[in-house]
């Protein structure tokens, strides 16, 4: 394909409840969606970085500069032609910003899978049409509305429950949120770093909650911790924000830090990236979930599709949209139905816009030319 032009176009969504994590809260989502045109149709692509630089070093205003100023150039310069698998390689000079190039390959292959007629789905050849779906619960102000929000997410049907999890917020709410949901139901934590080394005793105190997994509870670069948590407590350790590669995968996994890997094509580069770090977890042994990144319907149709490769055996956090959006971006959001969401089967992505909704919630709209 030839690519032509790229609209740059950000988005002020509200969400349903304020999120709150071990690092930050937010209430209103700024969002920079990309829509490139070729010569063969168009396609669009969600960047993930959020507007302050605290899940990791990426930036909304910070990834709007890193493709306006090198990446669609670098992608452009010399008009040659190109498919979504060679965006990461173009790219690859460029030292980090993973969301931003991720977005950008992610909008060049709904342009190409459009234009070939087909979708993710069939083009990643995952063997489910549905997968399980789990839900991400923030932190809150009391226990009291963290067990009403639970029971919601419950009645909702939703297949495990994700809690986040910072020191002064952990072994309580989990205790009462097992009791509440049983000891069936699919319970994991979330730390997002908030503890350091020293906790790793601490930590094992939640082994007695039979969870899943407990998921970055150390920092991003304290893949030593992380192994030595893994060696002492029965509960799986889970990577998040440590995996950026498929190098540092397969690194995880080799020093034993990574026991279970939370994929999020974002983190990672590209959908293209995240597939090889599918199979290099299949191959070793270890299973993977599809994260999540509070997406739109546009974000949230391809992790659908990504998931539904069997590598992926563990529910994602692939939530309805309606868990984060009063009213979503495309026409047909993603719903969940007896604890799953179809896998979609739509062209590209695998999503249609809702053009007038879009372009009631755009605050900014830029035009690049190849
Ligand atoms: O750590 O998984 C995370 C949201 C934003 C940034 C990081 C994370 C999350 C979530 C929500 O936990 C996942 C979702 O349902 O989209
Ligand atoms: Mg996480």
């Amino acid at each position: 394909m030839l690519l032509q032009q790229l609209e740059l176009r950000r988005i002020a969504i509200d969400l349903v409840t304020p999120f709150r994590t071990s690092f930050g809260v937010e209430s209103r989502r700024d969002i920079l969606l990309l829509h490139v045109t070729t010569d063969q149709g168009t396609g669009w692509g969600e960047c993930v970085a959020m507007s302050e630089p605290a899940y990791s070093a990426e930036f909304v205003n910070g990834a709007e500069l890193a493709i306006t100023e090198h990446f669609w150039p670098a992608l452009t310069a010399g008009g040659t032609q190109l498919e979504a698998a060679d965006v990461a390689h173009r790219l690859r000079r460029f030292s980090g910003h993973p969301m931003s190039k991720a977005a950008l390959e992610m909008a060049v292959l709904d342009a190409q899978l459009r234009a070939e007629g087909t979708n993710l789905h069939a083009y990643f050849g995952g063997d489910r049409d549905r997968v399980p779906s789990g839900v991400s619960v923030g932190i809150f102000d009391s226990l009291d509305q963290l067990l009403a929000q639970v029971q919601a997410y419950v009645d909702d049907g939703y297949a495990r429950i994700k809690l986040k999890i910072e020191p002064g917020w952990d072994l309580e709410p989990v205790r009462l949120v097992r009791e509440l949901i049983g000891q069936e139901m699919g319970l994991q934590v979330d730390a997002n770093t908030a503890y350091g080394r020293s906790d790793i005793e601490y930590l094992c105190r939640l082994d007695e909650f039979d969870l899943l997994l407990i998921e970055q509870p150390l920092d991003e670069e304290d893949i030593l911790g992380h192994a030595q948590l893994a060696a002492a407590s029965n509960t799986p350790v889970c990577l998040d924000e440590s995996i950026v590669s498929l190098q540092t995968a397969a690194d995880a996994i080799e020093l034993g830090a990574a026991e279970i890997i939370n994929i999020k094509h974002g983190r990672v580069g590209g959908y293209l990236e995240a597939r090889r770090i599918h199979d290099l977890c299949v191959d070793r042994g270890i299973p993977v979930w599809c994260g999540g990144m509070v997406e739109t319907g546009i974000g949230r149709a391809a992790n659908a599709a990504l998931a539904a490769l069997p590598g992926f055996t563990l529910p994602g956090d692939i939530s309805a949209s309606s868990r984060f959006y009063a009213r979503d971006i495309v026409t047909d959001p993603i719903v969940v139905e007896a604890g799953h969401v179809a896998v979609p089967t739509a062209p590209g992505l695998g999503f249609e816009i809702d053009t007038e909704f879009l372009d009631s919630i755009t605050t900014a709209r830029m035009f690049l030319s190849a």
